[in-house]
């Protein structure tokens, strides 16, 4: 039997590698799938639509995206194009409990890898375009805290500053609970 991927702590505000620049994927090893594989396995337990390496801890330029039961893997993503222009509540599983409303184009035409290596380009609008923005913005070290206004911005940080006291050393550790519970999600990929 195999065995399950482990679901893996998140990293928080505060915690430098949220900030860095991640490195372009240049090729797919096993040890990048079992990471995909841990990655979907956590942003399941965590309730996420999507996540991005650097809140693992890691530095790929990886992410993972699942809104309404359609998983990606986007490896190395960019946008081409995009229009439109949004306004949206996100949250984010790297700044729990913090929400905020973002403006964002509401079209995009992006291109990534897959898991096999494949390029594909595609479209994407609603929830999809926001989260698939969300995420490469967390490739770049951008968080959406930081498209907040002044004022908005220092209301968020105010009430992370209470917040982040449930999560010593700038880590997020899902309980069994969380994971036992989401695990279902794993066996349909
Ligand atoms: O990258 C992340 O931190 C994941 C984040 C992505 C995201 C949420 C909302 C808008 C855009 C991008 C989350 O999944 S936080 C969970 C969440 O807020 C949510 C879950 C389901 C539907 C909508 C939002
Ligand atoms: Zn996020």
């Amino acid at each position: 039997m195999t065995p399950l991927p482990l679901s893996l702590p998140l990293r928080v505000l505060g915690d430098p590698i949220l900030r860095k620049e991640t490195t372009p994927v240049t090729a797919i090893t096993n040890d990048l799938r079992q990471l995909i594989d841990a990655m979907f396995t956590t942003m399941y337990a965590a309730r996420g639509i999507g996540l991005a390496a650097p809140q693992v801890g890691r530095t790929e330029r990886l992410t993972i995206v699942d809104v309404k039961d359609e998983p990606l893997v986007l490896i190395n993503p960019e946008v081409l194009a995009s229009s439109g222009m949004e306004r949206d509540e996100e949250g984010c599983l790297s700044i729990p409990d913090i929400y905020g409303d973002v403006d964002r184009p509401s079209t995009i035409h992006f291109r990534a890898m897959d898991r096999d290596g494949n390029v594909f380009e595609r479209e994407a609008d609603g929830l999809l375009a926001r989260c698939v923005q969300h995420e490469i913005d967390h490739l770049h070290g951008k968080l959406f805290i930081d498209y907040l206004s002044v004022l908005k911005r220092r209301a968020a940080l105010d009430q992370w500053a209470k917040e982040k006291e449930k999560y010593p050393g700038n880590v997020r550790v899902l309980t069994a609970e969380e994971i036992a519970k989401h695990h279902h999600r794993d066996e349909e990929l």
